[in-house]
């Protein structure tokens, strides 16, 4: 009798193919509440296979007595009870395999706000370019960068950065030994000290009211800054946001992540100031691919005893 594990987020068929050739997979992430599609399967479920945005609940570990190991298919572990998961002695990895590509995503949407590329391609689709010229944009190059958060992907950036500027800081409440870049004393520092402010720090869970990115740091960043978003939208005021980029307050913005998600405010549909993706910041063939065998493998290491690969916990 194989292992049964469940599959609590979105996975290609070919992953899911790959986890059938180990283990028994019961799919439930298109169900509305997971939670209950799963606990009549209760202690037969000893893996989880989940994303960066579904994570591990309390709730689905209180329906299955007999989880062991929860393999995601991300990094972001906002939406996971780490502390439950160490009560109940669940392991928990992640895809550590994403950090490029986040990375690259956040210059393209910086880039692309600097210089309003879809405007601009709009403007040539719609055959506007006999009738004018397009307007002149803001320089990228040599501006001032700011990073929220200099993790790996933080990191990644900040590499990226310096083939634009040598003026890149951060803020990260952890002290970060070995690296050249200027170490803002706070968020609001930052914002005021920056040109593009960069979020790509970890935060709390959607609901738990903590949002970093306020009003006030997005004030501070002001009518010419530019914010990019490519960690999680709920961590940012994004009323707030919305507000002072249709009043000014704020220069533009390249958003790939939001509050609501799929859901997006349409007050940002009529806004040539921002740049929008719909969380795809990892999704390209090559390290989804990577990702999902990144789960395959941790469950497949850990039921043949050897532990898990990119366990967190
Ligand atoms: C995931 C993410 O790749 O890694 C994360 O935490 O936000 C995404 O880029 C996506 O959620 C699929 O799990």
């Amino acid at each position: 009798m194989s292992v049964e594990i469940a599959a609590v987020s979105a996975f290609p068929p070919a992953i899911i193919g790959e986890m059938e050739k180990h283990f028994t997979v019961h799919c439930v992430w298109d169900q509305a509440d997971k939670v209950e599609a799963v606990r009549p399967l209760g202690g037969r479920i000893r893996g989880v296979a989940s994303g960066g945005m579904v994570g591990l609940s309390r709730a689905m570990m209180e329906a299955l007595p007999n989880l062991e190991i929860c393999a995601i298919n991300g990094v972001g572990l906002e939406t996971t009870d780490l502390a439950f998961a160490k009560e109940r002695k669940v392991t928990v990895a992640t895809a550590p395999l994403l950090f490029d590509e986040v990375a690259d995503l956040a210059m393209l949407l910086a880039l692309a706000a600097c210089r309003k590329l879809p405007v601009a391609d709009r403007f040539v689709r719609e055959g506007k370019w006999p009738q004018g010229q397009f307007p002149l944009e803001t320089k990228f190059s040599g501006k001032r960068m700011g990073i929220l958060g200099l993790g790996r992907i933080g990191i990644a950036l900040a590499r990226r950065l310096e083939g634009f500027t040598d003026r890149i800081a951060y803020y990260d409440p952890v002290p970060k030994s070995g690296v050249s870049y200027t170490a803002a004393a706070s968020a609001m520092d930052l914002a005021r000290e920056s040109d593009v402010l960069f979020m790509a720090a970890a935060g709390g869970p959607a609901g738990s009211g903590d949002k970093p990115v306020s009003r006030e740091l997005l004030e501070a960043l002001g009518p010419t800054g530019v914010f990019v978003n490519v960690a999680r939208g709920w961590l940012v005021d994004e009323p707030a946001m919305i507000e002072l980029l249709q009043n000014g307050g704020l220069g533009a913005a390249g958003l790939d992540v939001f509050e609501n998600e799929p859901h997006v405010p349409e007050a940002m549909y009529a806004l040539d100031n921002v740049v929008l993706t719909p969380h795809v910041a990892s999704s390209t063939v090559e390290t989804r691919r990577a990702m999902g065998m990144c789960v395959v493998d941790n469950l497949r290491s850990w039921f043949e005893g050897k532990g898990a690969l990119t366990a967190v916990n």
